[in-house]
Parts: C-alpha cells; structure tokens; sequence
C-alpha cells in the first residue's frame, strides 16, 4: 500500500510564487474542500495519507512534491529555486527520514521536484528557472550509484517540467510538445495533451489509474481512449497558485 504525503494548505496560499499564471482571488474554503476531495481520492487508490498540518508562514507548502524526491532507495531533499520555498522541507523530511535514508542538494543547487520526472530507472530534469545545473550534476553523483540515468531536458513557457509532460505508465508519457521537445523522449510512446489544453500534461500516476484534473476533458478522453483509467479532481483553486496534481503529494511504497 503506497504513502501519501500531504500537507494542509496554507491560509497565506494568496501570497504563492506565481510565474506563468496571472494572480486571481484564491477562494481558500473552496481551496481546502478540494484539497480535502483530492486526499479521498488518493485514498481509494489505496494510498495511505500522512497529513501534515499547514504551515501559514510559508504560502506553498501545500506543494510538497518540489521539495523531496523519493526513491526505491533513498530520499533526497531538494534545495528549491524559490527562496521563500526554502523551509518547506523541513517538516517533510522529519517524516521521511522514518522511511528511506536522506540525502539532500547542497548550495549552489536549486531543485524543484515538479521538475523531476522518475521513469523507472530513469531521471529527466528539467532546465527551468527553479532547477539549475550544479543540481544536476549533484543527483548524477548521488544517485548513480543507486543506478539511475539522470538527464536534463531542455524546456520553455513553464514553471517545471512535469507541467509539461508525466509518466501515465511504464512505457507512456503525456506531453505537451510545445513546452517540451518529444526529442528527449524517444524511447517512449507519447500521448499529446489536447492543444486546446496546454495545461493538461500534469498526471499523477497511482498504481495503474491517474489522478486529473477535470477541467481537460479532450485530453483526458485521448487518455481513456488509450485505456487508461482516469479518476478526475476539481483543483481549479490550487490552478490559480500554479499547481497541479502531481504537486499535492509525495506517493512512495
Ligand atoms: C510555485 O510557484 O512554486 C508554486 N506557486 C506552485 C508550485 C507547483 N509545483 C508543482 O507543480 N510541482
């Protein structure tokens, strides 16, 4: 049974870091039921969830995903390209310690985990305004003796690189090929997002079903069509903080 960790959004949320997205009136009751409706779903895919409580100093701690990335073999703590991000970890890496043995990226690194997409063996990152090369260069070092490939991608007109494409399976990604070349991904099949969706690459894969949000209806029927099982979640509030799916939780067995 996989673990979720989650964390409780903060009553700051209105103060996020915004990059791509305009900001907008974030309705925080509105936010929270659909935090709350999201955990359920992760729920009955069987995850377990460990839920931490917000942290109303720090407005994206909701996003747990950007500041740990976890493995079959170990944790790593990331050093996020935010400065206001930077103390988010800590709170996350007190329980993942309990879990897995706990590395982390040092200064001069910055590293978003929304810019880490895992694929088995398999590392991409991406070279976003949050994740820089010295980061890179440290996950090549550390995790190479676990056996990963770690790759930098290049990309454009996103905040992280899992805005722009996410593993739906062992062998498939969704790609939205304007934001991120297919070139980098050759070995895969790909499923492109619907281009009058630019925002519906984000997935979060759990077991064999995906969590997604409702508002891509065209990309989410190229999936089913596929023959992928599709479990839909209302996250227009956490959209306007620039966050998706994938961003809410750090799934791991
Ligand atoms: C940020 O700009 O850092 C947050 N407002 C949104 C982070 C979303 N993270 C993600 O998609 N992995």
């Amino acid at each position: 049974m996989p673990y979720a960790i989650v964390r409780e959004i903060s009553a700051s949320i209105a103060s996020c870091e915004l990059s791509f997205v305009s900001r907008e009136p974030i309705d925080l009751p509105l936010a929270r039921a659909q935090h709350a409706a999201y955990q359920r779903v992760l729920e009955a895919l069987g995850c377990q969830l460990i839920v931490l409580p917000a942290e109303d100093a720090l407005a994206d701690a909701v996003f747990v995903e950007d500041v740990a990335l976890v493995l079959d073999e170990v944790a790593l703590m990331t050093r996020p390209g935010a400065a206001s991000r930077r103390a988010e970890g800590r709170a996350v890496a007190t329980v993942l310690r309990k879990y897995r043995p706990l590395l982390a990226i040092e200064a001069p690194g910055t590293l978003d985990g929304g810019d880490v997409m895992r694929v088995g063996k398999r590392i991409f990152v991406g070279q976003s305004a949050r994740s820089n090369a010295s980061a890179v260069d440290q996950l090549l070092a550390l995790l190479a003796p676990h056996g990963y490939r770690v790759e930098s991608v290049p990309m454009r007109d996103c905040l992280h690189l899992k805005s722009a494409v996410t593993a739906v399976s062992d062998d498939t990604l969704l790609i939205n090929p304007q934001w991120v070349s297919a070139t980098a991904f050759a070995d895969f099949k790909l499923i492109e997002i619907d281009p009058a969706e630019p925002h519906a690459a984000n997935a979060l894969r759990i077991g064999d079903a995906l969590v997604y949000p409702a508002c891509f209806p065209r990309t989410q029927a190229r999936l089913q069509a596929a023959g992928i099982e599709v479990r839909t979640v209302d996250v227009s509030e956490l959209q306007k903080a620039e966050g998706a799916v994938t961003c809410c939780s750090l799934v791991f067995e």
